[in-house]
């Protein structure tokens, strides 16, 4: 049975609009690896959305004096539109707000109670007086127990990632008012984090598949041992709980969350209305045991993804568990990290308004693509991004790629012949094409995007150097051969680069003239008898230092979406 493939990108909060650190910790890769599997032939769904719930929205909605459905429906819009921008390819991007993920959400609690899986507790929780009002998760901050970092949120602390509860904080403070809240008693209910352990720990131990900086915080969480955790909050806006006595308050955001990667297959599945049999498809991607279920989550999600949502997917008995998760760490700017209220970074709101098209977003891609930060984390510096572009993105592949095939054009009428007599050389580049290209297959498959394509890069070195030794403009004799190795190693860049520059691939694929739709076994398939290419054109310009400096001051200040927001002030204000 072939297998399928079902792909998630961390669901955005819409509190705030990403930055870049957004875009590489998750739509990125998860795309990438989306496309990638597109191209090997398999059966692909990638799901995503934003998580419009809990303390991060009400917050965010308070200070800008709207309700939490108005700022949802304008971040959703804004968020929307960068992912597109982006070229990231979702087959559904949904939003947790919407009754098909309330409902889904609701019976998933319910089948979790009747498994056994939830009790209900009295805790201790931080009041404002002021606000009158219970400081749930990121209402409340205040000095991390245990790592002692100053800015620890109420639910998890930035910092070292753990999960933590608000009465755990050390020296606390109101987010609204910045008082020290008096600690009251509540009702809660709890998912039984404790009486799951031992399959969760079963199933932790045997996914060795996974990556050690992964799989580590996974194992070292569980040796700290797993205590129920509280999954109801005294808040307004979210999924409500659908039992009796709660009716003041909703689920915890990070419960109704995860369960968006189903209910947004669900509405995917719903949408696609030649698809008959519904409940077919929809167990077809999350319980058929030939579906890989992969997330693509930043550092900060990873307890959430390893071991908060799988035990509630092995609560609730009925769903797949994750194959893979991909844990990106944190990309840094310039020295310092990613911050959007110290203004500190490039903001992806940027790119949508004014000049669109100041850069191409492939160029985006190209450069964040190579800056994942897959084991530890990385730096964005404009220094970089200059040279980096320049010289890899520009010089050695778009220039390689317009050398030959300009050369093609000019001076051989367009045609590629076959050789009649070929060098040793020219036989053994022809050969490592395949060593390559597997190469970049392995790597991809096994997420390591930036190997994959440095190693895409390193072919493109070795046809430019190969062009250059050979010099077909002088040795005619050896005109076919050399056009013949240096087009195939074209068409093998065009195939391994479309999951990270669709369309600049997709212009490659015109330029040589190939069929409409590449596989990646089209990667290393002879080009066809005496072929005919089609007309070369530039892919990627060199980018200017004046270009970088407008560039800059584009994106690295905040953009307008405040006034966005205030439109939808001045709406509800009438
Ligand atoms: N919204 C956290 C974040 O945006 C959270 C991810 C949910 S994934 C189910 O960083
Ligand atoms: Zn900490």
């Amino acid at each position: 049975m072939p297998e399928r493939y079902l792909i998630t990108a961390a669901l955005p909060y819409v509190n705030n609009v990403p930055h870049i650190g957004n875009i590489v910790g998750s739509h990125l890769p998860a795309d990438i690896f989306a496309r990638y599997c597109r191209l090997k032939g398999r059966e692909t769904l990638f799901i995503g959305g934003t998580d419009e719930h809990g303390s991060p929205s009400e917050i965010a909605a308070q200070k800008a004096g709207i309700s939490p459905k108005e700022l949802c429906d304008t971040f959703f819009a804004i968020h929307k539109e960068i992912y597109e921008w982006f070229d990231i390819s979702y087959d559904n991007f949904s939003r947790t707000s919407k009754p098909i993920h309330h409902e889904l959400t609701k019976s998933f609690f319910l089948e979790l109670q009747k498994n056994g899986f939830i009790s209900e507790q009295k805790m201790h929780m931080p009041y404002c007086l002021k606000d009158k009002r219970f400081l749930a998760d990121r209402f409340v901050e205040g000095k991390c127990p245990h790592c002692a970092y100053d800015g620890a949120r109420g639910d998890q602390c930035e910092q070292c990632g753990s999960m933590l509860i608000p009465s755990e904080l050390i020296k606390p403070i109101c987010v609204l008012c910045k008082s020290t809240p008096e600690i009251r008693e509540t009702t809660h209910l709890f998912l039984n984090l404790d009486q799951l352990q031992p399959k969760l720990g079963d199933w932790i131990e045997k996914n060795t598949h996974w990556k050690p900086q992964v799989r580590n915080l996974a194992i070292g969480w569980l040796k700290e041992g797993l205590k129920k955790r509280a999954i109801t909050r005294d808040l307004k806006w979210g999924v409500k709980v659908p039992i009796a006595g709660y009716e003041n308050k909703v689920l915890y955001v990070w419960f109704d969350a995860p369960i968006g990667y189903i209910s947004s297959t669900k509405e995917w599945v719903q949408n696609n209305s030649h698809l008959e049999k519904k409940d077919y498809e929809l167990k077809k991607w999350w319980v058929d045991k030939n579906t890989k279920l992969f997330h693509f989550v930043g550092k900060d999600n990873i307890p959430f993804h390893t071991i908060f949502f799988p035990a509630m997917l092995i609560g609730e008995g009925k769903y797949n568990l994750p194959f893979q998760i991909g844990g990106y760490q944190f990309m840094n700017y310039e020295g310092g990290k990613l911050s959007k209220s110290k203004g500190h970074g490039v903001f992806c709101e940027t790119f949508i308004e004014g000049d669109k098209d100041a850069l191409p977003a492939e160029v985006w891609r190209f450069y964040l693509a190579l800056k994942l930060p897959e084991v530890r984390d990385t730096e964005f510096t404009w220094a970089e991004f200059e040279s980096r572009v320049n010289t890899e993105l520009m010089g050695n592949l778009s220039n390689f790629i317009n050398r030959v095939t300009s050369f093609i054009n000019d001076k051989k009428n367009g045609e590629v012949r076959k050789p009649k007599k070929m060098n040793a050389e020219d036989t053994e580049l022809l050969l490592q094409i395949k060593d390559y290209v597997d190469k970049v297959d392995k790597l991809y498959d096994n997420l390591e995007i930036v190997s994959a394509i440095q190693t895409i890069l390193e072919l493109s070195a070795k046809g430019n150097q190969y062009f250059q030794n050979n010099a077909p403009w002088k040795q005619f004799e050896r005109q076919d051969a050399v056009l013949y190795v240096c087009a195939s190693i074209c068409k093998a860049l065009g195939v391994m680069l479309t999951p990270v520059i669709p369309k600049a691939s997709g212009k490659i694929r015109n330029i040589l003239n190939l069929p409409k739709e590449y596989t990646f076994a089209d990667a290393i398939k002879p080009l066809p008898e005496n072929h005919k290419i089609g007309m070369h054109e530039i892919l990627f310009y060199k980018l200017e230092a004046a270009k970088i400096q407008e560039l800059k001051e584009k994106t690295t200040k905040l953009g307008k979406v405040e006034e966005r927001i205030g439109k939808h002030k001045a709406h509800s204000d009438h």
